[in-house]
């Protein structure tokens, strides 16, 4: 049963892809509350046409996508497209009070945006509240009709999305926290397609379990999301390699690897041969965090199942069980992300920024906010550059496109107040300030911003996601960055290009990106408990001169506050 109905599901994924055509896709979004039973109890959630994990949208380089939400539930809702450029229609990027004011109960917006440049997996969740933990879809870009990927064909295509699973409502979760002061509970458990898998604590019916069906012999392309809220994952596949060929809709050079290392709101689409024995082979998610904080260390398991003739059987019943590095194991980790590269080719040229126009330096890290009513009289908080930032109530986008004053202030400081020793004892006032603070770049500038995460409270990894662009991770470390020494090592020529980097614990990213898209554009910690926290800024990207350099005015239906 459980093998049949996941077949179905992957056939109609299937041809649904091989069907895509023209230029224009139009989809209907409608968020529902549904009762879904998972983890062997039913709990209502939050879902898209009644669908967990959402439906996915198809389209190809170049077309335009059209997505009409109507909002049906108590909650504001906002939708991301995560990772499209969104080039001059950031009233369609999503992040609610950045961009839009929310998609109110009984409304409808249609998000309208043209895919330029880009082709790959991305993906779309809710962005608002810690309503992503339920509402999230894949987004699969297929090249233009008659171009080939820059590897061999697969045979099928098969999205893995990855997530995390509370049976509490997630809302109950986080304002529980920000009344006590302390983190989060995490969550009950990781899922693959929604579906935990029969390992880990839960033991669940196998209708909970993904089942991929392959044929010996044929390659799967596997488009591998990480839409989890806070925690950074492996994955793994027992006894295949996988084969990395793009990350976060940007071709890589290829490169095999035993397991994945993939941060929130980062995508990676691998190659796999089904190459072994005819057997039922698990492929598993579990977290990677090498800081002491509290995690969610349940695994998550799907299931690989070579197709064999009818009534034939496996040679032996047991399911391959794969060896996911330890939670700590930070060395694979940056193994696996020293190993990317650009594709660089030709066709897919990495444009690289040779030179800098501005150059920042943001400390990403934990830091404390005074609550009278919380249990120690303090809370956690997070902060770029000692600012928490304060979320505004009408939209940044709107403010800055209608010159309203007093929204923000295009004040946030280049580089942090008070420098100290980032990655070494922190200084004795842990508490950050806080406003609703911009950096404003000039159009088409180019940007070397360096992240450095500190040891407040505690170092800890940090997934920065910016949107409206993608960077070149021309460089990382651990430790303090060195601004003499580190530039020298940089990779100018083919450095990884994505749009969320996974800052290292205690350690340091640089990225470049030239700010060629006018509008407002949000850049936060993709743990969703560090942007609750405040861990967030955004950029004010000024118009052009020339046409074709400017924000396109607001759509007639963007939601009003
Ligand atoms: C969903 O399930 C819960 C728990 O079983 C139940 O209390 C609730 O009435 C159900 N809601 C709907 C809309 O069916
Ligand atoms: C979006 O959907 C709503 C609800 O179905 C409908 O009332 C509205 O006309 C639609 N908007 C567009 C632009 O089609
Ligand atoms: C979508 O936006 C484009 C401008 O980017 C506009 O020309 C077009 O009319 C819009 N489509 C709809 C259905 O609103
Ligand atoms: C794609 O290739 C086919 C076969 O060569 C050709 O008939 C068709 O016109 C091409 N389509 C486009 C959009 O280039
Ligand atoms: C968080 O976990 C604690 C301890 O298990 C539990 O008592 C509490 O109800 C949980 N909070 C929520 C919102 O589920
Ligand atoms: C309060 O402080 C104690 C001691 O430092 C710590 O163990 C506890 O987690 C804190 N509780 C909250 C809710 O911050
Ligand atoms: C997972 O975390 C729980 C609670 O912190 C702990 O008891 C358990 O040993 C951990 N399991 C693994 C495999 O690390
Ligand atoms: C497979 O098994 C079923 C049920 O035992 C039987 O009816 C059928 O004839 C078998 N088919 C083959 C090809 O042996
Ligand atoms: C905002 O200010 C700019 C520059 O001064 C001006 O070009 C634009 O028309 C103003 N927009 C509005 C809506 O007032
Ligand atoms: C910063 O702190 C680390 C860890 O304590 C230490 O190893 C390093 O030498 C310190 N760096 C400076 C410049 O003081
Ligand atoms: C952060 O800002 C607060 C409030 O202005 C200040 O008290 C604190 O010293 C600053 N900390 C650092 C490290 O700059
Ligand atoms: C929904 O958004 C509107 C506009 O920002 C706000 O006034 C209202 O309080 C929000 N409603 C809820 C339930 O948060
Ligand atoms: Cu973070």
């Amino acid at each position: 049963m459980s093998a049949v109905c996941s077949m179905f599901v992957v056939l109609l994924l299937l041809v649904s892809a091989a069907t895509v055509e023209g230029k224009l896709k139009n989809y209907k979004f409608d968020i529902q509350l549904k009762n879904v039973s998972r983890l062997c109890h039913a709990k209502s959630i939050v879902t898209v046409n009644g669908q967990f994990p959402g439906p996915t949208i198809y389209a190809r380089e170049g077309d335009t996508v059209l997505i009409n939400v109507t909002n049906h539930l108590k909650y504001n809702m906002s939708i991301h497209w995560h990772g499209i450029r969104q080039l001059r229609t950031g009233w369609a990027d999503g992040p609610a009070y950045i961009t839009q004011c929310p998609v109110q109960t009984g409304q409808s917006y249609t998000y309208n945006f043209t895919i330029t440049g880009q082709r790959g997996t991305l993906f779309w969740h809710a962005h608002i509240l810690w309503l992503r933990a339920t509402v999230y879809g894949p987004i699969v870009i297929l090249p233009k009709v008659n171009v080939s990927y820059p590897f061999p064909k697969p045979h099928k295509e098969i999205t893995v999305m990855l997530g995390e699973w509370w049976n509490a409502d997630v809302e109950a979760v986080i304002n529980e926290a920000m009344k006590s002061g302390g983190a989060p509970n995490v969550s009950d458990t990781h899922t693959i397609n929604g579906k935990p898998g029969p390992l880990g604590t839960f033991t669940c019916p196998t209708k909970d379990t993904f089942v991929i069906p392959v044929q010996q012999g044929k390659t799967y392309l596997l488009r591998i999301i990480n839409a989890a809220l806070n925690d950074e994952l492996f994955f793994d596949v027992a006894r295949h390699k996988l084969k990395v060929v793009e990350v976060d809709a940007v071709y890589t050079k290829s490169f095999d690897t035993k397991s994945v290392v993939i941060a929130p709101g980062q995508t990676t689409n691998v190659l796999l041969q089904a190459n072994q024995k005819p057997g039922r082979y698990f492929m598993a998610a579990r977290t990677y965090m090498d800081a002491p904080v509290p995690v969610d260390n349940r695994t998550a398991t799907a299931i690989l199942q070579y197709m064999i003739a009818p009534n034939s059987s496996f040679s032996s019943n047991t399911i391959a069980m794969p060896q996911i590095p330890s939670p700590k194991d930070t060395s694979s980790a940056t193994n696996f992300n020293n190993a990317l590269r650009s594709l660089n080719s030709a066709q897919y040229p990495a444009k690289v920024p040779q030179t800098v126009d501005r150059t920042l330096f943001f400390t990403v890290g934990l830091a404390i906010d005074s609550c009278t009513t919380c249990i120690n009289g303090s809370r956690i908080s997070a902060a770029i550059n000692n600012v928490s930032f304060v979320m505004p109530t009408i939209a940044l986008l709107q403010a800055h496109f209608q010159n309203i004053t007093g929204v923000f202030t295009t004040d946030f400081p280049d580089k942090p107040p008070t420098p100290f020793n980032y990655t070494g004892i922190p200084p004795k006032n842990l508490i950050a300030s806080k406003g609703t603070r911009l950096t404003r770049l000039s159009y088409n500038s180019k940007v070397q911003l360096v992240l450095q995460d500190t040891s407040v409270l505690t170092a800890d990894n940090h997934p920065i996601h910016l949107h409206g662009f993608n960077f070149f991770i021309v460089g990382s470390g651990f430790g303090n960055y060195d601004p003499i020494k580190d530039p020298k090592n940089f990779n100018l020529v083919d450095p990884p290009e994505r749009n969320t980097v996974a800052v290292p614990t205690g350690g340091w990213s640089a990225i470049r990106f030239t700010a060629d898209n006018p509008g407002v554009w949000f850049m936060h910690c993709h743990l969703e408990v560090h942007t609750t926290w405040g861990l967030k800024m955004a950029f004010v990207v000024e118009n052009g001169n020339g046409p074709n350099q400017s924000i396109l005015p607001p759509p007639n239906d963007l939601p009003k506050c």
